[in-house]
């Protein structure tokens, strides 16, 4: 077998180990791959770097963690035995029993066997005389495959702002998508918590009321909305499963993969009372009804989009009682749904208690950490833990992890300096039989997310099947199809109003990183038609040999 001149073997190392396909990562994508690839007559390898399985809900295990998915929609539809036997305790079930459900899927098709746990793989380069990937861990073990599947998530590369004095903080501080195994014990204790996103908001919630005392240091306030969880009670829990078909049909249905979907109505077409009307009704229900149930064009048109932002706005002034905190936790400088909605339950509530204070870095930033705490440019905050609730370098900053060198010997990571370039967010040109399972452009980055995925992964089993049936040894995305998919990812983004806010979505969060439309936002069932076509068409736009 020949090796790479990026990958030399070195002189004595043990021979690679040999699979059909690896997969990286065990979380929701992961997981689902492995079982269609080995019900292929695959032999799969997984490489995971936790030391369990979960990804996502594996290491973001922060106090508050829960779904913003109604939980039924969540778990994975492939078996009816599985959905039957599983028994979700809430509409919106929080992390432990997501990992506990993850688990129970792990060791229900006994996935384990084939996965390499605590295990990150470190470079992967395409052989091109062999036709195989070539992969390598940080443990030093080497294997290769014929397919190269990453499954390493959205939300996987945790980002923690360049602070100065940083390490010399003296008391515990974590990331909160690096959070300890170990339960801590927060009582008494001087918090304090760095960012105010979606995962901060789920946090701040649950910890204000045990801490001793909590600062909030906020950059950007949220738009968030209620997100009205509750238990479920026997019989709703019956009718849940008796209505599957129907709820994953919904599912496939709607433009995010959600319950909820865009009303084709105008938010301007009606009077105010009319439209005031809907904003509460919407107001009242749970999950993101309030988003992707809403109007269509509060998504398209700012004129539309101001109505609700002004709706949520009031929302936000009537739950806190100082209006000094309450003006500053209003945002101001992004419309509603520009960014990911944050779903709570009493999170604004948290600031009126006496224990929690909240800090407006744009008024004093922050100077550097200390330590014993974090100083502003007008005080210092003593905290025995930190917190940085501080979100991801999103969707391409797992793959940057990862030395990925395709034909040429030509890095991913320089391919995409610029933003970047797929074809069905499925694959790039110049790295045959890799797929990017959820990756950058791909429908499922703006979906309820295992909706999705398992429409990728089930494309993606498919395909190896009909190269497997055809006897192919070699699938990749040609350069024009390429072209074509990136042009029409970054047009249906352009007829939204999401590009102008700095948000995670454009990578607008990371500083350095180039602008540039990471997900697609022409919904799910519009993508799901078009890599079906594609797959009819014998994969148009990819060259097999
Ligand atoms: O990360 P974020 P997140 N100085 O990037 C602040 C998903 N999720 O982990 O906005 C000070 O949204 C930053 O401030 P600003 C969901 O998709 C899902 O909260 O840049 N502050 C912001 O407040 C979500 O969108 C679920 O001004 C700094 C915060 O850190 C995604 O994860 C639950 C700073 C980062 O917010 C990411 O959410 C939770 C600096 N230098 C999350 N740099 C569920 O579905 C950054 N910040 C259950």
């Amino acid at each position: 077998m020949a090796t790479s001149a990026h990958n030399p073997q070195p002189v004595g190392a043990q021979a690679a180990d040999q699979f059909d396909a690896i997969v990286i990562g065990a979380g929701v994508a992961g997981l689902y791959q492995l079982y269609r690839l080995r019900e292929l007559g695959l032999s799969v390898r997984v490489y995971e770097a936790g030391a369990g399985v979960g990804g996502t809900w594996y290491w973001n295990r922060y106090p508050g963690a829960r779904f913003d998915s109604e939980s039924y929609t969540y778990g994975y539809s492939f078996s009816e035995e599985l959905l039957q036997e599983w028994d979700w305790s809430e509409h919106f079930a929080g992390q432990p029993e997501t990992e506990r459900y993850l688990n129970h899927v792990a060791d229900k098709f006994d996935l384990r066997r084939d996965i390499r746990f605590s295990t990150r793989v470190s470079a992967a380069s395409y052989d091109e005389a062999a036709q195989c990937w070539q992969v390598r861990t940080d443990t030093g073990e080497r294997a290769q495959a014929q397919f190269l599947i990453t499954a390493i998530g959205v939300l996987s590369a945790p980002y923690i702002p360049d602070f100065a004095g940083r390490e010399s903080f003296t008391g515990p501080s974590f990331h909160t998508g690096q959070w300890p195994k170990e339960p801590l014990d927060f009582s008494g204790k001087r918090v304090g918590v760095i960012g105010t996103g979606a995962t901060a908001v789920q946090l701040i919630t649950e910890v204000a009321k045990d801490v001793g005392h909590l600062t909030v240091f906020q950059r950007t306030p949220n738009y968030c909305a209620p997100l009205r969880n509750r238990p479920i009670d026997p019989e709703t829990q019956q009718q849940i499963k008796a209505s599957y078909p129907e709820i994953f049909k919904r599912c496939r249905e709607t433009f995010a993969g959600f319950l909820h979907d865009f009303d084709t109505r105008s938010a301007l077409e009606m009077s105010e009372e009319e439209r005031l009307a809907r904003y509460e009704e919407l107001w009242a229900q749970p999950g993101f009804a309030k988003w992707f149930g809403n109007f269509g064009d509060t998504m398209s048109d700012l004129k539309a989009n101001a109505t609700m932002t002004e709706f949520v706005r009031n929302k936000i002034r009537e739950r806190v009682n100082d209006p000094v905190v309450a003006e500053k936790l209003v945002p101001k400088d992004h419309p509603w749904g520009t960014k990911r909605v944050p779903l709570e339950s009493g999170y604004y509530e948290a600031y009126n208690r006496d224990n929690v204070v909240l800090v407006d870095l744009n008024e004093t930033p922050i100077a550097r950490i200390t330590p014993k705490g974090v100083k502003t440019s007008d005080a210092e905050y003593a905290c025995d833990v930190i917190v940085y609730a501080t979100g991801f370098d999103a969707v391409t900053g797992a793959f940057n992890q990862i030395d990925i060198r395709g034909l040429g010997g030509q890095t991913l990571k320089d391919k995409w300096a610029d933003g970047p370039r797929t074809y069905l967010g499925l694959q790039t040109a110049g790295f045959p039989n890799l797929f990017t399972v959820v990756g950058p452009h791909n429908g499922a980055t703006f979906c309820n997310i295992p909706r999705c995925i398992e429409q990728n992964v089930e494309w993606v089993t498919d395909c190896l099947r009909h190269l497997r049936a055809h006897e192919y040894a070699q699938i990749v995305a040609t350069p024009e199809a390429e072209d074509d998919w990136t042009a029409h990812v970054n047009e249906v983004a352009e007829g939204t109003i999401l590009l102008d806010t700095p948000s995670w979505f454009v990578g607008a969060n990371i500083p350095g990183k180039k602008r540039a439309f990471l997900m697609y936002a022409g919904g799910s069932p519009a993508y799901r038609q078009k890599c079906d076509e594609v797959a009819e068409q014998g994969y148009a736009g990819f060259r097999l040999q």
